[in-house]
């Protein structure tokens, strides 16, 4: 047996060992089993609001084991918050906008919607023959190639373009800048379809959002190059909390002006 570990380690490295997603499996899973077997036993004793309670964390504890919440070390552990820091293309030629900025996204665990908040700028000011600008989720975070490495649509369910769960739709562009929130998308931070580690592309013009008539239309909506991009990577609260407070003084000053010139 020694001369097996022995040798596994010399020769085939470090011994298999189960994954951490594993660990945290056992111990829901046996929970559940648990819970189960104590209502099925127990049902006359308990009142309606008791078996309630029991099935919502039954339940829950279902969701954990199949909707993974990745890890974090923030002290609330119900929510998911993730960033992504967004650059120029590398492959972008100097003459066109040069697009920075931010997008962030908060997910409450295990079953709340994603939210989505862009604050970006570098595009053109004037704006009067502008259109929307198209943005995603590419299926790879590799930018080894600036933008254009990022690979097609991340399409987890093999559907047709704007139907893919990163499919943002058209982002109007106000002096310069795009700063808007998403709520109304199906992509998760957890679970094997996570959209962690994956690219948001800015693309130069408006979507068509699958009604162009051509192939393109329903693979990537025509929206044209890819001005700038980044990986989406799991972080703390504290740029979506002061995302969120920054928001809330803008709307606060834009309403006092208002009021002024009212
Ligand atoms: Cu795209
Ligand atoms: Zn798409």
């Amino acid at each position: 047996m020694g001369h097996i570990s022995t040798r596994w380690k010399s020769e085939l490295g470090p011994e298999p060992c189960r994954s951490p997603a594993v660990h945290r499996m056992l111990p829901v899973l046996s929970a559940t089993i648990i819970l189960s077997a104590f209502v099925s036993c127990a049902t006359v004793e308990l009142n309606g609001e008791q078996m309630n309670d029991i099935q919502k964390k039954v339940s829950d504890l279902w969701h954990r084991l199949i909707y993974l919440k990745p890890v974090t070390s923030g002290s609330d552990d119900h929510i998911v918050y993730a960033t992504c820091q967004v650059q120029p293309s590398s492959t972008l030629e100097a003459n066109k906008p040069q697009v920075t900025g931010q997008v962030l996204f908060k997910q409450l665990y295990p079953d709340g919607k994603m939210e989505v908040f862009f604050d970006l700028q570098g595009f053109p000011a004037d704006t009067r023959n502008a259109t929307g600008r198209a943005i995603h989720i590419h299926n790879f975070g590799d930018l080894s190639n600036g933008c254009d490495s990022t690979s097609s649509h991340y399409n987890p369910h093999g559907v047709a373009h704007p139907l893919h769960p990163g499919d943002f739709g058209n982002f109007l562009v106000k002096d310069g800048k795009i700063r808007k929130s998403r709520s109304n998308v199906s992509a998760s931070l957890f679970g094997p379809h996570s959209v962690l580690g994956r690219a948001i592309v800015v693309h130069e013009q408006e979507d068509d959002l699958g009604k162009g008539g051509n192939k393109g239309s329903l693979e990537h909506g025509n929206a044209g190059k890819r001005l700038a991009c980044c990986v989406i990577g799991i972080c703390g609260p504290e740029l979506w909390n002061k995302a969120a407070m920054d928001n809330a003084s803008r709307k606060k000053k834009r309403r006092e002006s208002e009021c002024k010139t009212a």
